[in-house]
């Protein structure tokens, strides 16, 4: 048995004007309960030190660069990272990092139990729109802001366990749990901001997304043979509802814990990263079954081509 406590931090809305040293003490508030609750690693969500600032439309680069992180930990994320030390307690979060070159990631890193990061991840898949788009009901620019991720899907050894991370909308391509999957990933970390409606399609509410979101991490987790704490931030930001759906998923593609608010809530599952062995020993020994022969156009096509060559 090798068991990591872990704890999903989901938090509540963080509103556009929410200083970050008051989201910081959230996220220390969340991480004493985690203490109180027995748990070795906690996970807060995607882009946890702010609103989710991608929903508004800004053209002056300072106004943008406010919503980045250019070190990490920083003066306002040091409570944080000095609480998780004394508390022995490793920490997975997302933020908007601005490197030194002046790129722009939505990142989300892993530190161990002294408080070091040990991994860091840039997200891939990023949604959305470059430029303002008025046939939609509200904005998402998170490629305006951001560029795709240049690290890859590393996997880290970390607490006597393999672990990875994925941000949002890469927890829907079933490619990235299996870049993850190929280095023998056992606890996938991801944090997410998923709006309540699709902004395109305002027929599709909170249960579809809801399920959507199930369903990706449920495969991902049973097709990789791995734990997936999959972590929200919720609740209504500035008029912007965000979907909850809060999860802990286990090897089999089961959720074994799930959060029932919209508020800052701690989730907490006891996981046995042994429970990953027998899915990888038996149906998904990928060395055994995979024939990598006819997976060709995975990583040589991006869009559709038709076997009569037309493309949609
Ligand atoms: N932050 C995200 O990546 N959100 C997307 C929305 C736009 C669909 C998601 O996949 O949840």
């Amino acid at each position: 048995m090798r068991e990591i406590v872990v704890g999903a931090a989901q938090l509540g809305p963080i509103q556009r004007a929410e200083p970050r040293a008051a989201v910081v003490a959230r996220l220390v508030a969340l991480l004493d309960q985690a203490k109180a609750a027995g748990c070795d690693l906690v996970v807060y969500p995607e882009l946890c030190l702010t609103t989710f600032f991608p929903r508004w439309f800004m053209e002056d680069q300072a106004e943008v660069d406010a919503w980045f992180e250019r070190e990490m930990p920083n003066a306002a994320t040091q409570p944080l990272f000095d609480r998780a030390r004394e508390h022995g307690i490793a920490l997975s979060l997302g933020y908007a990092e601005l490197t030194p070159e002046g790129r722009h990631f939505n990142t989300q890193i892993l530190t161990d139990r002294a408080g070091r990061i040990v991994g860091k991840y840039r997200k891939i898949h990023l949604p959305g729109h470059p430029e303002f788009d008025p046939e939609r009901a509200f904005q998402h620019l998170e490629k305006r802001y951001f560029e795709p991720g240049d690290l890859g899907f590393p996997v880290f050894r970390n607490m006597g366990a393999w672990m990875g991370m994925l941000i949002c909308n890469d927890r829907r391509w079933p490619e990235a749990y299996r870049e993850m999957g190929l280095q023998g990933v056992e606890l996938v970390l991801l944090g997410f901001n998923t709006p309540s409606v699709n902004s395109q399609n305002a027929g599709e509410g909170p249960e579809m997304r809801r399920f959507h979101s199930d369903l990706s991490v449920q495969a991902g987790a049973y097709q990789n043979a791995t734990w997936v704490v999959s972590v929200a931030k919720a609740g209504v930001e500035d008029g912007h509802p965000l979907n909850a759906g809060t999860v802990i998923v286990d090897p089999n593609g089961v959720i074994v814990a799930r959060g029932e608010t919209e508020a800052d809530e701690l989730v907490v599952h006891p996981c046995d990263m042994d429970a990953t062995v027998f899915g990888k020993a038996t149906i998904f020994d990928f060395k055994r079954h995979r024939r990598i022969e006819h997976y060709t156009r995975i990583a040589s096509q991006t869009g559709v081509i038709r076997p009569d060559g037309t493309e949609r």
